[in-house]
């Protein structure tokens, strides 16, 4: 309704400054005027400094989105490699900033130059073979420089030493979640495969692989810091895209095959939280829920979750209805915490045992004892041998 109203409002606005600029022509019947519709030197006059007029236009708007959205992006990575995506983001920016302050300049200086003036002609000339050069070498030359430096840092990045000592741990995407599955004791993620999935093994893992028997899955991702993750990546429909922002790290999760990404985290999720920059940022959102909690409780409703701060694996491929919501907290903890926390779960194994346990034992209830055991050890069984 509000939308609608500012759209009549500006509507009507438009109009009434249309019917004020008759009323200044009507005015000026009698100054000399130019009704023959051909440009003259006055409306040249006046094109050429709107050009400056533009340029000053370009130049406030990107000092003021420097200044008002400047703190909105996500400020000091939390992974080994981060630093290098960030300064390579950083040149870029750098480049453009000045190449974008430079030629703009250049553009409508030369348009206010040679704006039209009465009895001058443009001077006509082929080509300028120096100038050619000019243009063509500065950004052939800053282009590969850039484009090196990528190819640098993308292979330092992407590059996993198969001999060293690292974590393995598979996402798997599926429409509308992620799951980690921890590779165990063994660190080697036993087969897994869609045709296995079936009942809580939804991540089709083969139970009778003997790498998979000490297989944990998770519905939270917990790393420990200063150790190198690798991460294996599975879909199980569409295409989705593993997202850690704070982390620098991308990776697509494509059906039918495993994509690799590895990282070392550098701060626990308590160290991030400490962080300056992160405590003002928390503060800013939690102003702005608080105001929106006031506007909500004012209509009778919840007010807001104070917000705390996470990392969070999020899908970056719109895959679906629900892909917004398509996300899994990430827990960066200290060595000791990390080993605590993953000696707690339950194995993939474990899991489908009870599962299956469960309703044999109900079944079990109606029978006699001696019936009932049979039948639940063919149940696992069956699923193991699967
Ligand atoms: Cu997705």
């Amino acid at each position: 309704m509000t939308s609608l109203l500012v759209i009549i409002v500006l509507f009507l606005l438009s109009v009434a400054l249309w019917q004020l600029t008759k009323i200044f022509d009507l005015t000026q019947i009698n100054a000399a005027s130019n009704d023959s519709g051909i440009a003259d030197d006055n409306d040249n006059n006046v094109h050429g400094y709107l050009m400056f007029g533009f340029l000053a236009f370009i130049y406030i708007f990107t000092i003021y989105g420097l200044i008002k959205w400047g703190s909105l992006p996500l400020h000091t990575p939390a992974s080994a490699h981060g630093g290098m995506v960030d300064n390579l983001m950083n040149i870029t920016w750098v480049l453009i900033f000045i190449v974008q302050t430079v030629t703009q300049a250049l553009l409508y200086y030369f348009a206010f130059k040679y704006r039209g003036k009465k009895d001058q002609k443009a001077l006509y000339f082929a080509d300028n073979n120096k100038l050619e050069v000019i243009w063509s070498v500065i950004p052939a030359v800053v282009l590969a420089g850039l484009i090196l430096y990528g190819l640098y840092a993308w292979s330092n990045i992407m590059f996993i030493d198969k001999d060293e000592d690292t974590i393995e741990i598979e996402l798997y995407a599926q429409q509308f979640k992620w799951t980690a599955r921890y590779a165990g004791d063994d660190n080697v993620l036993g087969k897994a495969n869609v045709r296995y999935i079936e009942g809580v093994n939804t991540l089709g893992v083969d139970l009778a692989d003997p790498n998979a028997q000490d297989d944990v899955a998770t519905t939270e991702l917990h790393i420990p810091k200063g150790k190198k993750i690798h991460f294996k990546m599975r879909s199980q429909d569409v295409l989705h895209s593993a997202y850690m922002p704070h982390f620098r790290a991308q990776m697509n999760c494509v059906p039918g095959m495993v994509t690799e990404f590895s990282f070392t985290p550098i701060y626990t999720t308590t160290e991030m939280r400490d962080m300056p920059f992160m405590q003002e940022k928390v503060a800013n959102i939690n102003a702005i829920r608080t105001k929106k909690s006031a506007e909500l409780q004012a209509n009778g409703q919840p007010a807001l979750d104070p917000y705390t701060f996470d990392y969070l694996l999020l899908c970056n491929k719109i895959c679906g209805s629900s892909h917004y919501n398509m996300q899994m907290k990430i827990v960066v903890d200290t060595p000791e915490e990390y080993k605590k926390w993953l000696k707690e779960k339950t194995t993939i194994v474990n899991e489908v045992k009870t599962a299956n346990a469960a309703p044999a034992a109900e079944e079990a209830g109606s029978k006699p004892a001696d019936t009932a055991k049979p039948a639940e050890a063919k149940m696992i069984a069956a699923v193991v041998k699967k």
